[in-house]
């Protein structure tokens, strides 16, 4: 799998980025709630030193739930500040700003003890493409309406999302690319749609995603395309996907067939699922460098 992104746009998104950071207290790190690890950017936490984080487990409600929980621990024990939200549904707009309210406390205490006036909480999304940073920043917007004007040091095209008096928000986001370090990490992220099909092979994707699903999901495909249970693991996937297809009326369009599951795989209706959890992550890959 060679997969190129443009180094040039990379440095961009980067560099504008970091201008952002400059004019933030705390940076919202958006992952997926279903590959928290695969879709996050291994540099950002380089790239903002000592500025605080809050990473945002998003589209939660596509996600396995006690494995999300299994992450909010792992994080928790790494030192992370991490939260879970469905912000398609707006739930968890609030827990977030109580928990940047605590993670800037001493922070904001020192400002007011120094004489400071006191003020909103400002902050930025940064995360990689699809990872739901419009939807997030419309959920704090179409709360409070109000977008402050230009301040100095702030570029015409940076405007702040108030949300009551607590929190001002950058209504563009930072886009930063998945990295691709190595095949597993590129197939959750097509699994989950965060990369473009022609990336990868439709099939390549469907089978991984139901290799998937029967070692640690057993009985979801049987049950959705209404095939005997056994066959998950009597069948050797190719032909498995091949039945599926027939199932579904598509007769030998293989490629269809594959593209129909995985839809239906990303938009939940097979059910929740996460892809990865903190036992597969490398002892290596340390969070907080
Ligand atoms: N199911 C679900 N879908 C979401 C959620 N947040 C975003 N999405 C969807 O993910 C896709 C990408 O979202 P978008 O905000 O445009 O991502 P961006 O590229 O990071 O700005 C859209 O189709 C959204 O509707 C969520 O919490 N749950
Ligand atoms: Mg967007």
């Amino acid at each position: 799998m060679t997969i190129q992104w443009y180094p040039g746009h990379m440095a961009k998104a980067k560099r504008q980025f970091q201008e952002k950071l400059k004019l933030v207290d705390v940076v919202f790190e958006l992952v997926d709630a279903r590959i928290p690890y695969s879709s996050r950017n291994p540099d950002l936490v380089e790239m903002i030193g000592n500025k605080p984080r809050i990473t945002i487990l998003m589209k939660s409600d596509l996600a396995d739930m006690k494995r999300v929980n299994d992450w909010l621990k792992f994080y928790e024990s790494q030192g992370i500040y991490a939260i879970s939200i469905n912000a398609k549904q707006g739930q968890g707009i609030k827990e977030v700003i109580k928990l940047a309210k605590v993670v800037l406390k001493e922070l904001f205490e020192k400002r007011e003890a120094k004489g400071l006036k006191s003020r909103a909480i400002r902050a930025v999304c940064v995360g990689i493409p699809n990872v739901g940073k419009s939807t997030l920043i419309n959920r704090f917007a179409r709360k409070n309406i109000a977008q402050t004007g230009n301040r100095p040091g702030v570029t015409k095209s940076q405007q702040w999302i108030k949300y009551g008096k607590e929190l001002e928000l950058l209504d563009t986001p930072g886009i930063l690319w998945p990295k691709f370090e190595d095949q597993e990490v590129g197939k959750r992220l097509a699994v989950t749609g965060a990369i473009k099909d022609t990336l990868l092979h439709l099939d390549d994707i469907a089978l991984f995603g139901m290799s998937y699903l029967v070692n640690n999901y057993p009985g979801v495909l049987a049950d959705r395309y209404k095939f005997e249970k056994r066959l998950e693991t009597e069948m050797p996937l190719p032909e498995l996907l091949m039945e599926i297809t027939r199932l579904r009326g598509f007769k030998d369009d293989y490629e269809r067939g594959a593209q129909v599951l995985i839809h239906e795989l990303r938009d939940g209706k097979l059910g929740r699922f996460t892809f990865e959890t903190p036992d597969d992550i490398n002892e290596e890959s340390d969070f907080n460098e």
